[in-house]
């Protein structure tokens, strides 16, 4: 089987100014983690603002992803969402495009049984007709807290491989890392992706990594090296990124640098979310002009 392990770009979905999505920016998102180097991409995840687009046009996503990475790209297909039936259509288009996995948020709002959840996941796993399942664990946006045994039983359905673990409860990921040793974890918090490796993480999946994502290969390469001082101060700059994004909204932020650079076309965000003020765009031309 596949060897997933590595760092991957949470992808954003690009929209032009009446918010439809805009493709020719979106295979340009593309192209720029190919030259980054990174491993692959999560496509339709939160950060690919994918609970607010309809079916189609997550489909559609997928399929423009799958068309523009050339081979070059592991590509996992954020597949997630409340409603099994929806994640099952989207799995099969999935591996129709050419995915190598799914991926699927645990299903999140009306507070679901475990019991249930198992069903989610199997339906989704039979839709996506043997691509491997990443699970999609984010308890802070989802408010579903799995417990270690949970994550355990998840992890032992059929055709499981791995988790994206997006959470600060480092010890919980040492845990999943070390009592199941042939599944993957990825870190999902790209402020910890040093502690994540540390603990076990054997990667990571996330959104900066749109924009410095070979600041992630190369802690990962000094880890390697055994050199974790460099790392730590590696980390130490994505980090600095990273609060400035926090303080003015990830996703809006993104796209304003994604759009500086002229990566993108717009920094278009959908409703409800807000593109940053002039005040924010401000904060982070500052910051570019000195850091990036
Ligand atoms: C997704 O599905 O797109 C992700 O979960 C990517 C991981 C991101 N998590 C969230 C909640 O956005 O990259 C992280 C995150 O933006 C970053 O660590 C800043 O907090």
């Amino acid at each position: 089987t596949k060897n997933f392990a590595g760092e991957y770009a949470a992808l954003l979905t690009p929209f032009d100014q009446k918010e439809n999505i805009d493709f020719k920016s979106l295979q340009s998102l593309v192209v720029n983690a190919i030259d980054q180097d990174l491993t692959g991409v999560y496509v339709g995840g939160s950060t690919g603002e994918a609970f607010l687009q309809s079916q189609a046009e997550r489909r559609d996503c997928l399929e423009s992803v799958a068309e523009s990475s050339l081979g070059k790209l592991n590509l996992i297909a954020h597949v997630g969402s409340i409603r099994t039936k929806d994640c099952c259509e989207l799995a099969n288009a999935a591996k129709g495009a050419g995915y190598h996995a799914v991926s699927a948020v645990t299903p999140f709002y009306y507070g679901f049984s475990f019991d249930a959840l198992l069903d989610h996941y199997r339906a989704i796993v039979d839709a996506a007709d043997g691509l491997p399942m990443i699970v999609y664990n984010i308890p802070v946006l989802t408010g579903v807290a799995l417990s270690d045994m949970q994550i355990e039983e998840l992890l032992n359905l059929e055709n499981v491989i791995g988790i994206k673990q997006t959470s600060i409860d480092l010890y919980q990921l040492e845990k999943i890392a070390n009592r199941n040793p042939g599944k993957i974890v990825f870190n999902g918090f790209d402020e910890i992706f040093l502690p994540g490796q540390m603990a076990g993480a054997q990667g990571g999946i996330g959104s900066t990594y749109n924009v410095i994502g070979s600041k992630y290969k190369e802690i990962q390469k000094l880890i390697c090296s055994g050199d974790v001082g460099r790392a730590k101060s590696v980390q130490k700059s994505a980090n600095r990124l990273i609060d400035l994004l926090v303080l003015v909204g990830v996703i809006p932020g993104l796209k304003y640098i994604l759009q500086q650079k002229g990566i993108i076309a717009t920094d278009t965000v959908r409703a409800p979310f807000r593109m940053l003020d002039s005040m924010q765009k401000r904060l982070v031309d500052d910051f570019i002009s000195s850091a990036l």
